[in-house]
C-alpha cells in the first residue's frame, strides 16, 4: 500500500521503524515537520528530518532518540572554548556533517527538499520504500510565547525546549511563516494518492499542528480517499515523553487520549479522524472517542521495542481497513 505518515522526530521515526516491519513493501511518504529547524553557527540543523532520517536509516543514538550513534563533540568543545554562543545547544561532529551538507547545498540554491532526498539517498530510504518529504521548502519557525521572571516573550521552540527545559508554562505556540508557506513537492499528491493515512503518536501540537499549519495539507487530508488513523501520544494521561502536556495546555487540550482525538476532530463533523488508537490502559477512553464519530481501539501503545512497535503499526493498518 501507499501510506503517508505526517511526522515529527522521534515519535514519529519510531512508529515509522514498526511501520516498515509491519508493512514489508509499502511505499511510506512522509511528511517532516520543519518548524523545529534552527541556524547554529551559520549551520542549518532539522532535527524532525534528521530524526527520521537516522532512524530509518540505522544511524540513531538509540537512547537519546535524536543525533547521531558514537557520536563526539570535539567541535562543541572547541567553539565554547572560544566563548561562542549559543552554549545550550549541542552539535556533535557527525551530526555536523549532516548539517555541513545541507547548509552547503542550500546556499547553492537548492530547496530543502531536494537537499533531504539527497541525504536519504546516503542512508537508505529510497531503498526502503522510503521518501521523506519536509511539509515545505518555506520558512516556518516555531515559537513559544512563554511568561517567567524576565517577562513574556516568544522564544524558539529549540530555546523554549532544550535551554528552557519546557520549564516556564507555555502561553501559546506560534508557527511563524505558516500562513505564506506552500506544502513541499509531492505533499499533496502523496495525500491524494494515499491508499492510508496514519497520524503516528507525534506531539499534535508541534510536530503533527506545524505539518497541519501549512496551508493546504489539513485540507488535502479531509478530502483524501484514503481512511486517516491516528495513534495517541498520551498514555495514561501524560505525554510518553518529552513536553506535549505543556503545549497542548498552551492550545486550551487536556492530556488525555481522548482529548487529543477530539482534538483532531472526526471526519464525519470536519475533522481528520476516521480512527484512533488509545492505549490499553486507556481502555475507557473509546466509548467518549467513538461518541465523537471515530471509530477507537485500545491496543499497547508503547514502543519499547521494534516488534511493539510493528504490532502497533498493524494495528493501525487494520483499524484503517475497517473504516474504509
Ligand atoms: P519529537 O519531534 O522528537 O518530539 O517527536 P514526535 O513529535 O514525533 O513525538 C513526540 C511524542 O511521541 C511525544 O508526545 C510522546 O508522548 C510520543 N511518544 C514517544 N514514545 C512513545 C511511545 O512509545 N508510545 C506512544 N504512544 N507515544 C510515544
Ligand atoms: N536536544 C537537547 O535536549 N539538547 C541538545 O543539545 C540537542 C541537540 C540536538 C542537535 C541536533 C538534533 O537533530 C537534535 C538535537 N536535540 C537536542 C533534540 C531536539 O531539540 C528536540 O528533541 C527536537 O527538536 C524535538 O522534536
Ligand atoms: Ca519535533
Amino acid at each position: 500500500p501507499r501510506v503517508v505518515v505526517p511526522a515529527g522526530g522521534i515519535g514519529g521515526a519510531r512508529f515509522l521503524r514498526g511501520l516498515l516491519a509491519a508493512a514489508p513493501g509499502a511505499r511510506v511518504d512522509v511528511i517532516g515537520n520543519t518548524g523545529d529547524d534552527i541556524t547554529l553557527f551559520g549551520l542549518r540543523v532539522c532535527p524532525d528530518l534528521d530524526t527520521v532520517m537516522y532512524t530509518l536509516g540505522g544511524g540513531i543514538h538509540e537512547e537519546q532518540g535524536w543525533g547521531r550513534a558514537d557520536e563526539t563533540f570535539a567541535v562543541k568543545e572547541e567553539l565554547a572554548a572560544y566563548g561562542v554562543e549559543p552554549q545550550w545547544f549541542g552539535l556533535g561532529d557527525r551530526d555536523i556533517a549532516t548539517h555541513v551538507v545541507r547548509t552547503q547545498m542550500l546556499g547553492a540554491g537548492y530547496p530543502l527538499s531536494a537537499v533531504t532526498q539527497a541525504l536519504c539517498a546516503r542512508w537508505g530510504l529510497p531503498a526502503l520504500g522510503v521518501r521523506l518529504l519536509p511539509m515545505t521548502d518555506d520558512p516556518v519557525e516555531t515559537h513559544v510565547v512563554v511568561e517567567d521572571d524576565q517577562g513574556r516573550r516568544a522564544v524558539h521552540f529549540q530555546e523554549y525546549w532544550v535551554r528552557l527545559r519546557a520549564a516556564p508554562p507555555a502561553l501559546s505556540v506560534v508557527p511563524v511563516g505558516a500562513d505564506a508557506a506552500r506544502p513541499g513537492p509531492g505533499v499533496l499528491e502523496a495525500v491524494a494518492d494515499a491508499d492510508v493515512v496514519l497520524l503516528p503518536p507525534s506531539n499534535p501540537v508541534v510536530s503533527i499542528g506545524t505539518v497541519l499549519a501549512v496551508p493546504g495539507v489539513a485540507d488535502a487530508l479531509r478530502a483524501a480517499g484514503a481512511p486517516v488513523v491516528g495513534l495517541s501520544p498520551v498514555v495514561g494521561g501524560a505525554p510518553v515523553r518529552g513536553m506535549a502536556d505543556k503545549v497542548l495546555a498552551a492550545i486550551g487540550v487536556e492530556p488525555t487520549a481522548a482529548a487529543v482525538a477530539a482534538h483532531y476532530g472526526a471526519r464525519g463533523a470536519g475533522g481528520l479522524l476516521d480512527g484512533w488508537l488509545v492505549d490499553e490502559r486507556d481502555a475507557d477512553a473509546v466509548a467518549e472517542v467513538e461518541a465523537l464519530g471515530i471509530r477507537c481501539r485500545a491496543v499497547p501503545l508503547l514502543m519499547r521495542d521494534l516488534e511493539a512497535s510493528a504490532a502497533m503499526a498493524r494495528a493501525a493498518l487494520d483499524l484503517a481497513a475497517e473504516v474504509r
